[in-house]
């Protein structure tokens, strides 16, 4: 039974009961040498969710009184196992063995440590350039149609993979960062930017024989976003790091990574409310309108518009626009490449900000818990111009009307909940030339479910078909991230096993959906997000 339940059921007295037999139960306080592998375990596995000062976010607070109550033997059962929220299963993963799960267990109990703050003089420490600007090629070094590529994040083993998208072939696989998390194209699309949990950006540049990286630079300890600077005139110049600690926004050199300036995000929560310490940075995606990049920090609740335009002059002037929105910004995308949706998922909302207007433009109820990654655009008959979002905690697809110049009745409205057969969405994706929207279910609780996909009908806003990929369960593989190639003929879908089972990447083709082939290896290891060089480049989803 649940510590709530038992505490519901004897009320005062089994408080009393349970506070008493937890510190019957409490272990040893950890010794100097434990307290730092703890840490070190918990900084890369826990603090995404829960932070690095343990306030909570993504997943709940972790307060050591709270946690003494729950005693070490619940939670190390919660960390070995999961629960149906979205805390994932590290034991029966195999990701955290038992001793590993024990410390932490034990760690939660205790205080939370400072955690470091690098100065700016050794984050610049950390910046390398293998091959500087002037020595890069002036044209592919290769005759491959390196547009179609796919960057395939290999997460565990810290690798990105590039694969050619013609011939569905392993060009090479470059060194990343720690759990390395997503990339995202430079505006001309020559070069990937990958950035690792462990803040480590990479510059990959994709006209190398191999492509290679040719640049990185350690802006923080713990991010999750990197964005080049898109508009026309500042192409590939600048780039920008979100980092979760310090809570801290990284401008860097576009071609070599060079740590340029570094803003604080700490700030006060919307709505005047206390001053947040861990102010992270989601989402951030570059202005089609403006020199401007959209950076959403999360637990303040502020959109904030970082103009880029003047960092060339001295003293490096970088005007922000601060906007208050809502509270736990994540990820989000385009909708007509002027409007930026953003989910902020523990409310339950999708924020817009007009990228022209520089406004605030709109809120909307989405499902519990979404989760767009970029989302999708599409043209309807009736509603004109839709965006969709996947949500993790319902099982719905929340279709909302996009075009308030030509459409306005439909504006910021959902105009369809599409029920799917399961919850546990986290990507959805589609392309102008494909009929589909195609829906993952990696967080879902049951292996079948995570397994599947399903294709959405972009006319009649209903579930046209859905299957359970062949051999993804026999691997314990969660099928996840649909990408369209650049042309939409083809959605490929990564299978997310453990670090210690090679699975593979399936493709189908985007109009008949049957599987078209299946790319796998050895080093086909834990593959997660993908991202094809033109549609991340030019925002097509
Ligand atoms: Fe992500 C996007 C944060 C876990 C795969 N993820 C994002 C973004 C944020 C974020 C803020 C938006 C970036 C942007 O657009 O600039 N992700 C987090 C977390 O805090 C969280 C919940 C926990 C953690 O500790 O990291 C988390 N993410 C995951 C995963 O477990 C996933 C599924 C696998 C993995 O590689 O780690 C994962 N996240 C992704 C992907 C995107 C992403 C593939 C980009 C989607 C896209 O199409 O753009």
């Amino acid at each position: 039974m649940e510590v709530k339940a038992v505490k519901r059921t004897l009320g005062l007295l089994g408080s009393l009961l349970l506070a008493a037999l937890a510190l019957a139960q409490a272990p040893a306080p950890l010794s100097p040498a434990e307290k730092e592998e703890a840490a070190k375990i918990y900084f890369d596995r826990c603090a995404g969710c829960h932070g690095v000062l343990r306030k909570g976010a993504t997943g709940p607070a972790l307060d050591p009184k709270k946690m003494a109550e729950k005693g070490v033997e619940y939670l190390k059962a919660v960390i070995f196992g999961g629960l149906p929220g979205g805390m994932p299963d590290w034991g029966r993963q195999g990701i955290l063995k038992e001793k590993d799960i024990e410390l932490v267990a034990r760690f939660l109990l205790e205080q939370p440590p400072a955690p470091p703050v690098p100065t700016f003089e050794e984050i610049k420490k950390t910046w390398k350039v293998h091959v500087p600007p002037e020595k890069r090629p002036t044209k592919p070094l290769h005759n491959r149609n390196w547009q179609n590529f796919f960057g395939q994040v290999l997460r565990d083993t810290g690798q990105v993979a590039i694969i050619d998208g013609d011939k569905k072939e392993l060009v090479t696989i470059v060194p990343t960062g720690f759990a390395t998390h997503i990339l995202r194209s430079s505006a001309t699309g020559r070069y990937f930017m990958a950035i690792g949990r462990d803040g480590k950006a990479s510059l990959i540049d994709l006209w190398m024989n191999p492509p290679q990286v040719v640049a990185e630079s350690k802006p923080c300890l713990d991010a999750r976003s990197i964005e080049s600077s898109k508009f026309k005139g500042y192409e590939d110049k600048y780039a920008v790091v979100g980092c979760y600690w310090p809570p801290t926004m990284v401008v860097l050199d576009g071609l070599t990574l060079e740590p340029l300036k570094m803003v604080s995000t700490i700030s006060y929560a919307k709505g005047a409310g206390e001053l947040v310490m861990e102010a992270r940075v989601a989402a951030i995606v570059a202005s089609h309108f403006n020199p401007e990049w959209i950076v959403n920090l999360k637990e303040s609740g502020q959109t904030w518009l970082v103009d880029y335009s003047n960092l060339h002059k001295k003293g490096r002037p970088l005007p922000i626009t601060m906007i208050d929105t809502d509270l736990f910004l994540h990820d989000g995308g385009w909708a007509l490449k002027r409007y930026f949706i953003v989910a902020a998922n523990a409310l339950n909302k999708l924020i817009v900000i007009d990228t022209k207007t520089r406004e605030f433009a709109a809120e909307v109820e989405a499902g519990v818990r979404p989760h767009p990654g970029r989302g999708s655009n599409w043209e309807h008959p009736t509603y004109g111009p839709v965006w969709a979002t996947g949500n993790i905690g319902s099982p719905e697809v929340t279709v909302v009307g996009v075009d308030p110049e030509k459409h306005p009745q439909y504006a910021w409205k959902v105009v369809k909940r599409i029920t799917l057969p399961y919850a546990g969405t986290l990507f959805i994706k589609t392309h102008p030339n494909s009929p589909w929207v195609i829906v993952d279910f990696p967080m879902s609780p049951s292996p079948q479910a995570a397994a599947s996909l399903c294709a959405i009908d972009k006319r009649k806003l209903e579930v046209a078909k859905c299957w359970e990929v062949p051999g993804a369960q026999e691997l314990k593989a969660r099928m996840v991230h649909p990408e369209f190639n650049k042309g939409g003929t083809e959605i490929w879908v990564s299978a997310w096993g453990s670090k210690d089972t090679p699975t593979f990447i399936v493709v189908y083709d985007a109009l008949t959906l049957k599987e078209k082939a299946r790319i796998t290896g050895d080093w086909v290891r834990t593959p997660t997000g993908k991202f094809n060089v033109y549609n991340t480049a030019y925002d097509i989803y």
